[in-house]
């Protein structure tokens, strides 16, 4: 299995890291002591107390409601930063419009990457820190830490959603094997979670794709039942390295390998993921999230793709926290 870095990515991704570059992040450490030295005069004598205690009583001896203390609390411990992921992501679009509509004030979606804000969320939980992320599900950080997702009464993010696999025009012509393949495949969020897993405990993309292949053999010939094989035809899968999408595009181009394919798999940003498909340079991508996600993706693009459906139902996004922050709501990030 190939992969490549044709078009799109090194460009999209450095002008994520000029716009997180353009964030207040390196100033987080300083910050964060300074709102807990801030927070002192009004809480208690004890200088052993952590933030989070200072936050939790800050709460309680606030005149103002609980929620809006600790949202701004967290506030200036957080320098109004919310960790997203790439600029391109339809979470981060989305988390913008968050900030709008809950009137969020000074908060900003500081833009990085997947992998980023895992580490972010990782380096908070150790140490008990609040942190907020632009979250989804299927998403190995549920398995790994105790996380909420943030209410969202305004539905901001949408309603739960379905990964859809589209293709090509003219590729149920061109290759009506690789087609049918696509067109079969479905999951669930346990079944990609189980590949998504083993990467985040340190295997190999390709190699835990294949272990989880391998085991379910039952499901897999479900999609290949009936389906010719082929010579080495060469097909290209798009996706976008996010960790769900890393563990299905690598697993569906392994299953059309082991049908003969030659399969190349091409990392890129959404709007490429979907540009390609739409003009016919990828022949196929298992990534797109509707209805709300990648909408705006669809109208841009979706008129000269083929939908095969739902590959997953169920998946979800949102702002997402440690279960051990005292908030609930987007409402409680209000100053
Ligand atoms: N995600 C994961 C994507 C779709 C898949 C939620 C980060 C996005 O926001 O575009």
């Amino acid at each position: 299995m190939k992969k490549m870095n044709k078009f799109g990515l090194a460009a999209s991704l450095s002008l994520g890291l000029v716009i997180a570059g353009c964030g207040n992040d390196t100033e987080n450490e300083d910050n964060t002591n300074n709102a807990a030295d801030n927070n002192n005069a009004n809480v208690t004598e004890d200088n052993n107390a952590n933030e989070e205690n200072n936050a939790a009583d800050d709460a309680e001896n606030n005149n103002a409601e609980d929620g809006e203390a600790a949202g701004g609390d967290y506030g200036e411990e957080l320098d109004y930063t919310i960790t997203g992921i790439d600029a391109g992501a339809g979470v981060m679009s989305a988390a913008e419009e968050a900030v709008e509509v809950y009137e969020l004030g000074d908060w900003t979606v500081q833009a990085s990457s997947d992998a980023a804000m895992t580490q972010a969320l990782a380096d908070a939980y150790e140490n008990e820190e609040p942190v907020i992320v632009t979250g989804w599900t299927p998403h190995w950080k549920f398995a790994e830490f105790d996380l909420k997702f943030l209410d969202d009464p305004e539905n901001v993010f949408g309603e739960a959603e379905d990964i859809h696999t589209f293709v090509r025009e003219g590729l149920s012509d061109d290759m009506p094997e690789a087609y049918e393949v696509l067109n079969n495949f479905q999951w669930s969020e346990d079944e990609m979670g189980e590949i998504m897993s083993a990467i985040q405990e340190g295997e190999d993309e390709e190699e835990a794709a294949r272990a989880w292949v391998d085991e379910n053999e039952d499901m897999v010939s479900e999609w290949t039942d009936g389906v010719d094989s082929v010579d080495g035809e060469e097909i290209e899968l798009v996706f976008v390295a996010w960790d769900s999408e890393i563990a299905s595009t690598n697993m569906i181009a392994l299953v059309l390998e082991d049908l003969g394919y030659d399969v190349t798999m091409n990392p890129l940003e959404a709007n490429f993921m979907f540009q390609a498909v739409s003009e016919g340079e990828a022949d196929a991508m298992v990534a797109a999230w509707l209805p709300g996600t990648h909408e705006h993706l669809l109208e841009d693009y979706g008129d000269s793709m083929e939908d095969l459906g739902a590959n997953l139902e169920g998946a979800r996004t949102g702002l997402v926290v440690p279960e051990y922050m005292d908030i609930d709501s987007i409402e409680d990030l209000q100053q």
